[in-house]
């Protein structure tokens, strides 16, 4: 299986995060690709490639314009005001308020924001860019007639909402490649996001549409971030009524558990009949996770993999979380090796 990966991940290098009150290193940091990355070099899985450049306009297919244009310009116009930290979210539209873009560069950070735990920091746009150009590749790899395909994806990307960023993500890079697959044939695509978090931005980008189904397994957002989407009655809407759907968990979750909504996702992924599979594949469901509360252990990873490789798609793995930085690599390269089993 090949792998797409581009050194420019480490230009997403944030002092801070927003953790416990303080703040602290954060826990998406370019050591957790490096393992990634090594993992995938001693495993014998296939051979790295560098992405190929792509345009904004797969980008401006699911995000919107002014969204895209905020990502691309506020470290510049932060650096302006004189601010010497890092860009960190602290007022939002929140009940009751106006929902409107403000003039001043606070109010639209907040306009923008999701969460706050996320800060923008020099670099992380054109890593983000060049996130977005890794899972394109991979699209096109499986456009091209790839069977399954790694993009080693960094910052991730599924929280990132059409017009929203926060939980260390600002393009939604498994979105992005979903769309252009649609966007170059494919009639049904399915997005499968085994991240121990909910994806509430890939469920915002396609929660109208009938032709992207999305299936989530995550921590119950009673106890986990993002908390306020990720329900099992949210399963879509308009067109899109009965293409989302949430396998919210109880913490402690061990993988048996885990495993019966896997299968039933998969279920309904084979019945949906796609062309093609995108797994938001993050690593975070691990026993030792720092921020997380699955159990799921290193082989475990390998079982998931093999049971996704039975649906017997085309699929797109894209990185989303994992932060026990020291088994991230294995975990990761446990899931693709499941599937060439
Ligand atoms: O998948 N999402 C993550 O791993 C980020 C969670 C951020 C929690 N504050
Ligand atoms: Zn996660």
């Amino acid at each position: 299986m090949k792998t797409i990966y581009s050194e420019q991940h480490r230009l997403r290098d944030a002092k801070t995060e927003l953790y416990g009150g303080e703040l602290v290193k954060p826990f998406e940091r370019p050591s957790r690709a490096d393992m990634v990355i090594k993992a995938i070099g001693e495993s014998g899985l296939g051979k790295i490639y560098d992405p190929e450049e792509f345009s904004l306009d797969p980008v401006l297919a699911v995000h919107d314009a002014d969204f895209v244009t905020f990502l691309e310009t506020v470290w510049q116009e932060w650096q302006k005001t004189g601010y010497t930290g890092e860009i960190i979210a602290n007022v939002w539209p929140a009940r009751r308020m106006q929902c409107r873009v403000p003039c001043d560069i606070e109010g639209r950070v907040g306009y923008y924001a999701f969460a706050a735990e996320t800060s923008i920091s020099e670099g992380t746009w054109e890593a983000a860019l060049a996130a977005k150009d890794v899972a394109l590749t991979g699209a096109q790899g499986l456009l091209h007639g790839e069977s399954d395909i790694f993009s080693l994806c960094r910052p991730p990307g599924h929280h990132a909402a059409r017009d929203m960023f926060g939980g260390y993500c600002f393009l939604n890079n498994a979105a992005i490649a979903a769309q252009y697959l649609r966007d170059n044939g494919a009639e049904r695509v399915a997005i499968l996001d085994i991240d121990f978090h909910h994806g509430n931005g890939t469920q915002d980008i396609f929660y109208e549409r009938d032709d992207v189904l999305y299936c989530s397994l995550h921590g119950d957002p009673e106890d986990a971030f993002p908390h306020f989407l990720g329900y099992a009655n949210e399963t879509g809407s308009d067109a899109g009524t009965g293409y989302n759907r949430n396998y919210p968990m109880p913490p402690g979750t061990p993988f048996a558990q885990w495993r019966d909504s896997l299968t039933d996702a998969l279920a309904h992924i084979e019945k949906f009949s796609p062309r093609y599979l995108v797994v938001s594949l993050g690593v975070d469901a691990f026993e030792n996770d720092p921020i997380s509360f699955f159990k799921l252990k290193s082989d475990d990873f390998y079982t998931t993999g093999q049971l996704i490789s039975e649906l017997d798609i085309p699929t797109l793995f894209v990185m989303e979380g994992g932060y026990d930085v020291a088994e991230v690599g294995t975990n990761v390269v446990n899931v693709l090796k499941g599937i060439e089993a």
